[in-house]
C-alpha cells in the first residue's frame, strides 16, 4: 500500500486530496495544527477510529514552521508522496503578515525537502509542491505558461516563488522527485469564506434569506481563471506519477471577471443586478427577482458595495492560463466549468444560509462574519 502525508489536509485543496487518495488504495497521513477549536471539518466525513484495526486516514499534530516534527514525522511515515499544500495562502491577509507568511509558505518547503534528504528518502518520497499563479503576478505574457517569466506582487507570491525555485534546486541539486503545480484560482463549496468566490456566493445567499443586508467588495474588475479543485487535486497526484519530474501549469484557459461571478451567484437565486457608478462608488442594485429563493430580497435593493478595505497594496489584475502542456503529456482537462462550480456553491450555501435562518427563528442566532 503507497503512503502518502498531506500538509494542509485540513484546507480545501487536503480534503478533496485525501478522499481521492483514499479511493485510490493509499494510506493517507496528514498534518493538522493544533488549535484552541476543532479545526478538521473538511476532513471529518473520512475520519475513522484511530482504535480500528487498521486506519487509512492518519492525522498527526505539526506545523511547517517545526523542522524537528517534520523531520520526526517523515521519518516515522517513509512516505512514498509528500503533497505540501500547507501554507498561509491568503494574499491579503500576506501584507498583513509577511514574515510569517514566508516562514510557512518558503522555508517550511525548505523544511521538508531538507527532512527528506537528511533522512536520506531522495530516492524514495516523490514531492508535490503547491505552486501558484500568482507567481505571474503582473504578467509578462497572455496566457501565462510553463516558461512565462514570474514578476509577484505580494509576500504570498515572493515566498511562493522561494519554494518554488527551491524544489527546482532540490531535483537538480540532489536528484530528488520535486514537482511544481503552478495551479490558477481552484475553488468549491469547501473554499475558505474569505476568497472571493466564497465570500460572493454565501454572502449573497445570506442576503437572500435576511441574514445579512449587503456584500462589501474590494476590486471586482480583477479577473481570474477559476476551476474546481476537484479537478486539480486529480492532476496533482497525476504529476507524481511520472517517469521523470517536471512542473506543469493547471487552468482552465477561460477567464472571467470577479463582476461576472457576482452576477452568476446572483441569476443562481433568481436575482438580476444591475451595476452602476464607478470605483468605489461603484453599487450592484437588484432589477428583477424571480422564484422564491430570495425572500427577502426585493427589486431595488443595493446588495453591493465597494469598501476600499478590501483593495490591496499591490493588485494582480488578471490571470489567464494556458494548460496545454498538462493535456498533451498527462491528458489531464477540467470537467467542471465555472459556471457549473458557481451553482454548487452557491446551492451549498443557500443550505447553509437556510440552517442559520431557521436557527434564528428559534432564537438561537449566531453572528455572521464577512471579512475577506
Ligand atoms: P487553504 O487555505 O484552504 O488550506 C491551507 C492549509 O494549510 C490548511 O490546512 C491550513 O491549516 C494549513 N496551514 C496553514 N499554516 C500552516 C502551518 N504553519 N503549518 C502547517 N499547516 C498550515 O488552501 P487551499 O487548500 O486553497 O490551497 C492549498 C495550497 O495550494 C496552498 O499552499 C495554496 O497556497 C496553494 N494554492 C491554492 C490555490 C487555490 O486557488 N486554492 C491556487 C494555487 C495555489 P488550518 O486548517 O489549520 O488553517
Ligand atoms: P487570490 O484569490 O488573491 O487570487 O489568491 P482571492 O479569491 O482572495 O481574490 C481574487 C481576486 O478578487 C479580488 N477581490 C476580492 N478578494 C477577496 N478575497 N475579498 C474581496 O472582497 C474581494 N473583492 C475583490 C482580489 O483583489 C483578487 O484580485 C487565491 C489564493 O487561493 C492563493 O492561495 C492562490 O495562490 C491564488 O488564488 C492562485
Amino acid at each position: 500500500m503507497k503512503k502518502a502525508l498531506i500538509t494542509g489536509i485540513t484546507g480545501q485543496d487536503g480534503s478533496y486530496l485525501a478522499e481521492f487518495l483514499l479511493e485510490k488504495g493509499y494510506e493517507v497521513h496528514g498534518i493538522k495544527r493544533r488549535a484552541s477549536l476543532f479545526n478538521t471539518q473538511r476532513v471529518d466525513h473520512l475520519y475513522e477510529d484511530p482504535h480500528a484495526p487498521a486506519p487509512r486516514l492518519k492525522l498527526h499534530y505539526g506545523d511547517l514552521t517545526d523542522s524537528s516534527n517534520l523531520i520526526r514525522l517523515i521519518r516515522d511515515i517513509e512516505p512514498d508522496e509528500v503533497y505540501n499544500l500547507g501554507a498561509q495562502s491568503h494574499v491579503a491577509v500576506s501584507f498583513e503578515a509577511p514574515e510569517y507568511t514566508a516562514d510557512v509558505d518558503a522555508l517550511g518547503t525548505l523544511r521538508l525537502l531538507e527532512a527528506i534528504r537528511f533522512l536520506g528518502l531522495e530516492g524514495k518520497t516523490r514531492f508535490y509542491q503547491a505552486s501558484t499563479s500568482e507567481l505571474y503576478g503582473q504578467v509578462q505574457e497572455v496566457p501565462q505558461r510553463e516558461t512565462t517569466p514570474f514578476h509577484p506582487r505580494s509576500p504570498y507570491a515572493v515566498a511562493k516563488m522561494y519554494a518554488y525555485w527551491i524544489a527546482v534546486n532540490y531535483r537538480e541539486a540532489y536528484g530528488i522527485y520535486a514537482c511544481n503545480g503552478i495551479l490558477f484560482n481552484h475553488e468549491s463549496p469547501r473554499r475558505g469564506e474569505t476568497f472571493v468566490t466564497r465570500k460572493i456566493t454565501r454572502g449573497l445567499a445570506n442576503i437572500a434569506l435576511g441574514l445579512e443586508p449587503c456584500l462589501y467588495m474590494g476590486n471586482i474588475d480583477a479577473l481570474r481563471d477559476w476551476g474546481h479543485a476537484k479537478d486539480y487535486v486529480r492532476m496533482q497526484w497525476m504529476m507524481l506519477q511520472q517517469e521523470a519530474p517536471e512542473d506543469f501549469v493547471i487552468a482552465t484557459g477561460k477567464q472571467y471577471s470577479v463582476r461576472e461571478f457576482v452576477t452568476w451567484s446572483a441569476a443562481e437565486l433568481g436575482l438580476t443586478l444591475e451595476f452602476s457608478g464607478t470605483g468605489v462608488d461603484e453599487t450592484a442594485t437588484v432589477v428583477s427577482v424571480d422564484g422564491d429563493l430570495a425572500p427577502a430580497v426585493q427589486p431595488g435593493d443595493v446588495i453591493l458595495r465597494i469598501d476600499p478595505r478590501y483593495f490591496r497594496p499591490a493588485e494582480v489584475e488578471t490571470l489567464l492560463g494556458d494548460p496545454s502542456k498538462a493535456k498533451q503529456k498527462l491528458g489531464w482537462v477540467p470537467e467542471i466549468t465555472a459556471q457549473e462550480m458557481c451553482a454548487e456553491m452557491v446551492a451549498e450555501d443557500l443550505k447553509a444560509a437556510r440552517r442559520h435562518a431557521l436557527l434564528r427563528e428559534h432564537g438561537l442566532d449566531l453572528p455572521v462574519s464577512q471579512e475577506g
